[in-house]
């Protein structure tokens, strides 16, 4: 996969791309981030990318000329041409489902904006998809567009985690997971609990839905309601949901 970003802060990104499984991912060529500066495409000599707002108001609008030349000039670049997708408190929020979608593409355009927002007609002419990380606003679409390719990445072959059976994702589907320790068996005063520690495998498997039942009911009731659970998983979140 290839993922073209455009951004007025390319140098945000390689700290972040270049650390942890997504740094070794891309290193690994498992996918590929072009960074392209969104100023290269201002046509004046102070390469101006933003201006008023029409109407009046706070904060400058980004202009639409330099930034529909570079979608246009990164879609070139390539084919096929791929989503483009512009990061934005007003679009859809990402979950799972939409990191599915975005990861089978061949080649993403991630469009940062700053300021007070992007011209209305770029989004109307020149974006393919609007998406959102979260109900809150950012000062740009960087980190949005991070999470993105982290997100993305995740999903190509080869990165740790994504072979996961279909079984294995399909079990866990919709639930938080379960609690992980790992050695020392105490820690301070603090054990790991014993079940862990017996080597009986399908206790342990049964332990281990039982806490991620618990745990959901507690934290994200609101994912019970897409999970699919047995009688006897909806008896432990009834139970566990009364326990107040
Ligand atoms: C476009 C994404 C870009 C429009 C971007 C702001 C939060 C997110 C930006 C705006 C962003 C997110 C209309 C304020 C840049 N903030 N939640 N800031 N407006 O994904």
């Amino acid at each position: 996969m290839r993922i073209d970003v455009l951004t007025l802060f390319p140098e945000m990104f390689p700290p972040v791309l270049n650390a942890s499984i997504l740094g070794r991912a891309l290193t690994a060529g498992v996918a590929e981030v072009h960074l392209h500066n969104i100023r290269d495409w201002a046509a004046d000599k102070h390469s101006v990318v933003d201006d008023y707002a029409y109407g009046g108001g706070p904060g400058m609008v980004m202009k639409p000329e330099p930034l529909a030349a570079a979608i246009e000039a990164v879609r070139g670049s390539a084919k096929p041409a791929g989503q483009t997708v512009l990061l934005t408190p007003q679009g859809r929020l990402l979950k799972q489902p939409v990191v599915d979608e975005l990861a089978v593409e061949a080649r993403l355009i991630l469009v940062c904006g700053h300021y007070e927002g992007v011209d209305e007609r770029i989004r109307e002419h020149f974006v393919d998809d609007e998406i959102s990380i979260g109900d809150y606003v950012l000062s740009g679409g960087e980190p949005a567009a991070m999470v993105v390719v982290d997100a993305v990445a995740r999903h190509q072959p080869g990165v740790l985690g994504s072979e996961l059976s279909l079984e294995e994702e399909s079990h866990a589907q919709g639930l938080l997971e379960y609690p992980q320790y790992t050695r020392p068996a105490m820690y301070r005063d603090l054990p790991v609990p014993e079940i862990l520690l017996s080597g009986h495998h399908a206790e342990i498997a049964k332990w281990r839905r039982r806490q991620s039942l618990i745990r959901t009911a507690r934290r994200r009731p609101d994912l019970l309601a897409k999970a699919e659970l047995s009688e006897e998983e909806r008896r432990i979140v009834r139970d566990e949901m009364a326990a107040d």
